[in-house]
Formats: C-alpha cells, structure tokens, sequence
C-alpha cells in the first residue's frame, strides 16, 4: 500500500513535471516531407493519426506536410520515409535553438507599448485595445477564456443601420502568432489610416475578434512555444485544453479530430465545450438577432500561405456556390500577391489539407455566413513555420489589409 501510494505520487510527479518549467524544444527538428501519391498520402495521415508527432502542418493530400520530432524521434522518422520512398528535407535544424533567436528579436523597445515590430503580448494587446479612441470603432468584449482573459471585439462601422458585415477572428490556435499580430495591426491601421479604407467602411462594417485564445497564446509565450490548444481542464485527464478548432458544432468527432484529451486534435468535451469558441457562437447569434447580417467570415491561421475554402470536413463536397467562393478566394490571394508577392494557394479545405471536423470555417458556412475561409498566413519554405520572424508581421498584414 505504502509503495502503491508513492509510486502514484512519483507518477503525479512526473506528470506536473509536463507542466513545469519551459520547454525547451532542444534538439527537436522539423522534417518536410513531400506527398507524390496517395499511398503516401496514407503513411503521412497515419502518423497524424496516431498523435506521436507534433505536426506543424495538417496533412497535405499533394505536397508538403511538416512534422516536428523529438531527439529520439528522429532516427525512427527518417526510417519510415525511407522504407515508403518518400523525398524529405530538414525544415528547422534545431527548434530549441529557433526559439532562443525569436525571443532575442522580440524584446521590447523601452517604453513597453504595442509596435508590431515585436510579437504583441496578450496585456499589451489589452492596454492597447482599451485605449482606442475613434469615431468608427467600438471595443467590446465578447466573454472570458478559461482563465478569465477577456476576449475583445472591436467593430468598425460608419455608423446608421447596419450594413453587410465580415468577421474576422484569430489565433484561435495559440502557436499561431502571426495571426494574432496580424488581426491587431489590421485594426490599428484601420484606426490610425482610415481614409483608404472609407470606400470599404461605406459599404460594410467590419467586426475583429483578434486574439480567441488568449490562454493558449500566453503560455506558449511562457510556457511552451509550440502550444496549439486552450487552457481548459479535464476531470480523468492530466492533460489540459482540446483544439478550438475541433469544438464547433459542425461534424463534431468527425476526420482529423481526436477523443484523446491528450491529442493536439483533441475536440473537447463536447461541441462549443470551450467558453473561447461558446463566445464567438453567442456572438454571431447575438449580433444576427439585433438585425446584424454576417456575410463573410475570415479565420486566421498559420502556416503553409494558403486560402482555405468550404467545405473543409472531408473531400470532395462542395457548396452550391462553390463557384463564388472559389473565384473570391482567387480575387483575395491575387489581391495579396500584388502587394509583396506572396504567393497564396486556394481550394477547397479537405481537397488540399485533410478533413477537419468541428471547425469554425464550416460551422460558420453551415450557419448561414455566405463566404468564409480559413486563412492559413506565412511562411511556406523558408524554415521558420510558427516561429516567423516579427519584422514580417507587417508585410504580413500589408497583404491581408490589400
Ligand atoms: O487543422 C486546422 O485546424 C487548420 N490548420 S492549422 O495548421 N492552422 O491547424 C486547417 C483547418 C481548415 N478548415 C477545415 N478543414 N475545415
Ligand atoms: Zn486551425
Ligand atoms: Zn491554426
């Protein structure tokens, strides 16, 4: 009995272990491993499949899919791409080492306000937010996170009856720094140089939530960098948070979701389980009975520079007007690519990724939200994945403003 008791406090031990400290990530690579057929298609979803790896990237039916290993992963990686004939090379040498540099380029300059020539934290965000002060936009809060972070909405509007409106969120996955950086630039510019803009405004108001997990996103500040999912707890499990982008209610538990709590894919307890994604639901539904018509819904992601189109659940289904979709998706990375030719890709979600249930692109399609997409920002090869360098937020969003 004695033995049994301390080898369950040895094992809650180790367990906290996890959760102490940083992670470093020393000695970790990332492999990009090029898919030519579907046989090997099946190897890559295999691995994704079976949670061992950390996947940078979801899977990509044709193409390149990024998989991140530990030390003693390496050797056993490199076996299986050997053993299927597949083409890989090394993404990022050391992501330990990746890490040490960002943190390097992200201090801060003195006096502690949001620049965008940094990684914004969550508080500066929210000093940031709270302090803007403009006759077109409005600050509000949409909910809580787990922790009790407050999600922010800020909406832009000319003013008078309400006119179509497009949603953006971001960084509903935490890792995903960019996305965040981006969403909050986009809304200083619209702030601080509205008059390009007036055309838009005239037309539309504009509705950005720019941090979504804000409890994810700070511990991959502190914690660790490759933190993806929310902070939220599990009775009977250790481990903590589910995917956001599993936990809407459409084909919950369906391709590319896990039941493992312990998973990076894992959907949570249940649809909208989690109060980040609950508050972007509640938020939709509240705006639409107070007259407000959402007609484009953007989700910003990283990586891989890819434009992202419904249906996104599994391949090969499409929506009545795809062909609208498709062209529009066509219009905004043509769009992007004038500005510094940065080259985008556009399709159908699953046709280019995987299948995805659960996610917040095909929950709002389903809702009723003609046009949404999931943006997937920088980079595609040029070896920093999450971890992009800060002096690209601002081309970066130069794109996504265009
Ligand atoms: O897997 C995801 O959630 C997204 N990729 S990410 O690398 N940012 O995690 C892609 C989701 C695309 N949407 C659907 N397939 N529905
Ligand atoms: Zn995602
Ligand atoms: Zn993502």
């Amino acid at each position: 009995m004695k033995f049994l008791l301390l080898l369950s406090v040895a094992f809650l031990a180790f367990v906290h272990a996890k959760e102490m400290g940083t992670r470093t990530y020393k000695g970790y690579q990332v492999f990009t491993v090029k898919v030519t057929n579907p046989a090997q298609f099946e190897v890559v979803k295999s691995l994704y499949d079976s949670d061992e790896y950390d996947f940078w990237t979801t899977p990509r039916k044709l193409g390149a899919t990024d998989i991140m290993a530990a030390p003693e992963q390496i050797k056993q990686l490199g076996k299986i791409f050997a053993e299927n004939g597949m083409q890989f090379v090394v993404k990022v040498k050391d992501v330990g080492n990746l890490i040490l540099e960002e943190q390097a380029s992200n201090k801060r300059s003195s006096d502690g306000r949001i620049s965008w020539t940094a990684y914004p934290s969550f508080a500066e965000i929210r000093d940031w937010l709270t302090s803007i002060d403009s006759p077109i936009a409005e600050v509000s809060t949409i909910g809580y996170t787990h922790e009790n972070r407050p999600i922010f909405v800020v909406k832009f509007s000319t003013g008078g009856a309400p006119k179509k409106s497009i949603l953006i969120d971001a960084n509903i996955h935490a890792r995903e720094w960019i996305a965040g950086a981006t969403a909050t630039w986009i809304i200083n510019e619209l702030v601080t140089n509205p008059d390009p803009y007036a055309d838009i405004l005239a037309q539309v108001d504009i509705y950005i939530i720019p941090m979504v997990n804000a409890d994810g996103f700070e511990w991959s500040r502190a914690r660790d960098r490759m933190w993806r999912k929310t902070r939220s707890i599990r009775s009977g499990s250790s481990c903590i948070g589910c995917d956001p982008n599993r936990n809407f209610a459409f084909m919950f538990g369906g391709e590319g979701t896990s039941p493992d709590p312990c998973s990076n894919t894992y959907t949570g307890a249940g649809p909208f389980s989690e109060p980040e994604t609950a508050a972007i639901r509640d938020f939709v539904v509240a705006r639409e009975s107070e007259g407000v018509k959402f007609y484009a819904y953007m989700t910003f992601h990283s990586y891989s520079q890819l434009w992202l189109l419904p249906w996104g659940y599994t391949q090969g289904v499409y929506p009545p007007d795809y062909a609208e979709q498709l062209s529009l998706g066509q219009a905004s990375i043509a769009a992007l690519e004038a500005v510094h030719g940065t080259a985008y890709q556009t399709g159908q979600g699953a046709d280019i990724l995987y299948g995805v249930g659960g996610a917040s692109d095909d929950w709002a399609k389903d809702h009723g939200i003609k046009y949404t997409a999931t943006i997937e920002m920088r980079d595609t090869e040029e070896g920093y994945g999450f971890i992009l360098p800060a002096d690209q937020i601002i081309p970066n969003a130069e794109g996504m403003a265009s």
